[in-house]
């Protein structure tokens, strides 16, 4: 698929620490150690509805990890996918009478267009499930051929599933025990209910073609790839058997990237799958989850047409802490856009105070595990000072200018 349009990243002097985030599977703050080359899989939207300010909030935090390890040097090799044939597209394009490719088309192309607009570095490879078919029913295949894999015994549907016990690793990425791993694959898309597997929690790789449903040819039978196999096949094809991330918010803990690792890892042999997995928190409105099952949302293209400036809405979403769960209101908006019309004040000044510890203070926050409320907070002690004291560089309101563009995201 088409990526969104590259976005101009100034360049600055010197360089910040290593970067620091935390990661799902151990439980702790490390470091990232990418080699000269960073790779990173993101897990992308399914485009059955709009960008909210949840997924906009994801993505984010992402964008700041490709930018932080710009500014240190590395070529980021950055994929995403589009799962494009999933049960929710399906679903809504039947309550809508509307064409499953169509509707996914059109909110893919909204979502570049609100990608864009937020600045966000595009993936390299923006890999739609349906364009990488054949490499995920391949993929399935040799699970299936290397024993990770089994169909299940239904002679009218013999679908197949993945072996949980295959890597003997399994639940190292949640660390989430049986009970929880049964009711979330229930709420996520799972079937721990049916007959026949070997473990309930074992999910799905190909789903053999019914009638009235989607299906393309494979050495499987006619059918679709389960969702976790998806990103497993199109993240290790063009990343390689280990990646520095694998990202997503909280709600893909499990099942999805417990799953994905395992599948990568049942193939490969290379354990861990990714060196961190990272995790944002949830977005909600009104005290809960935003989410496009329950209809509680905030679009970013609604924003946008209103006039509001995406610059200020980076700035609401990065003053919250991405790990934390954390509530969009209007408020949150107003004070991002005072901050945004006072830090630009401040950068149009001919003069101003040294900018170095402030590039510093937000290098370094940055560096702790993505802290963005003191990120913000070292900029914002430089503007007021600006503001109050005036004179003094003449260099230095564009080397902050700089910095909050090449790091945050945020054009002044
Ligand atoms: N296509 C799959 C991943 S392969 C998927 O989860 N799509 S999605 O459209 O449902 O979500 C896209 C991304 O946005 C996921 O990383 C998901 O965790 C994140 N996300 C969804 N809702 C929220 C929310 N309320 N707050 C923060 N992130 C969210
Ligand atoms: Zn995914």
């Amino acid at each position: 698929m088409q990526s969104w349009a590259p976005v101009d990243i100034p360049r600055l002097e010197g360089g910040g620490p290593p970067l620091r985030l935390h990661d799902t599977s151990t439980g702790r703050i490390r470091p990232t150690a990418p080699g000269p080359e960073a790779t990173m899989y993101v897990c992308g939207i399914t485009p059955y509805d709009a960008t909210h300010l949840g997924h906009a909030a994801t993505y984010l935090a992402f964008d700041l990890v490709n930018r932080y390890w710009r500014d240190l040097g590395h070529d980021v090799h950055y994929v995403q996918n589009v799962t494009d044939i999933d049960e929710p597209l399906l679903e809504r394009a039947a309550r809508d009478q509307d064409d499953w490719v169509v509707l996914g088309m059109r909110e893919t192309a909204l979502f570049r267009e609100d990608m864009e607009a937020l600045r966000v570095v595009p993936p390299r490879h923006y890999i739609g499930a349906v364009e990488a078919m054949t490499e995920i029913s391949e993929f399935v295949g040799k699970l299936l051929a290397g024993g990770s894999a089994y169909r299940i015994d239904d002679p009218e549907y013999p679908d197949v599933y993945f072996d949980s016990s295959a890597t003997g690793h399994f639940g190292y990425e949640s660390n989430y025990d049986e009970q929880t791993m049964l009711r979330l694959s229930r709420e996520r898309g799972g079937d721990p209910d049916r007959p026949g597997k070997r473990h309930p929690t074992d999910a799905l790789l190909w789903r053999m073609a019914r009638e009235g449903e989607p299906s393309w040819e494979s050495e499987l039978g006619a059918g679709r790839p389960g969702w976790h196999v998806e990103c497993a096949a199109i993240s290790l094809n063009r990343l390689g058997e280990q990646i520095d991330l694998n990202g997503g918010g909280s709600d893909l803990i499990f099942p999805h990237h417990e799953f994905g690792a395992a599948h990568a890892e049942a193939l490969t042999g290379a354990h861990p799958f990714a060196r961190h997995y990272v995790h944002s928190g949830m977005i909600g409105l009104d005290g809960e989850k935003m989410s496009k099952s329950r209809g509680n949302l905030v679009f970013v293209s609604k924003l946008r047409s209103a006039g509001v400036d995406p610059g200020a809405i980076r700035l609401a979403l990065l003053s919250g802490h991405y790990r934390e769960d954390r509530p969009w209101t209007d408020e949150l908006l107003a004070q991002a856009q005072e901050r945004l019309a006072r830090w630009r004040e401040a950068v149009a000044l001919d003069a101003g105070p040294d900018a170095a510890e402030a590039v510093a203070n937000l290098r370094t926050h940055l560096a702790d595990d993505l802290d963005t409320p003191r990120a913000l907070a070292a900029v914002d002690a430089w503007v007021s000072a600006a503001l109050e004291r005036r004179g003094g560089d003449a260099a230095a309101p564009g080397v902050v200018r700089d910095a909050v563009d090449a790091l945050l995201g945020v054009e002044l």
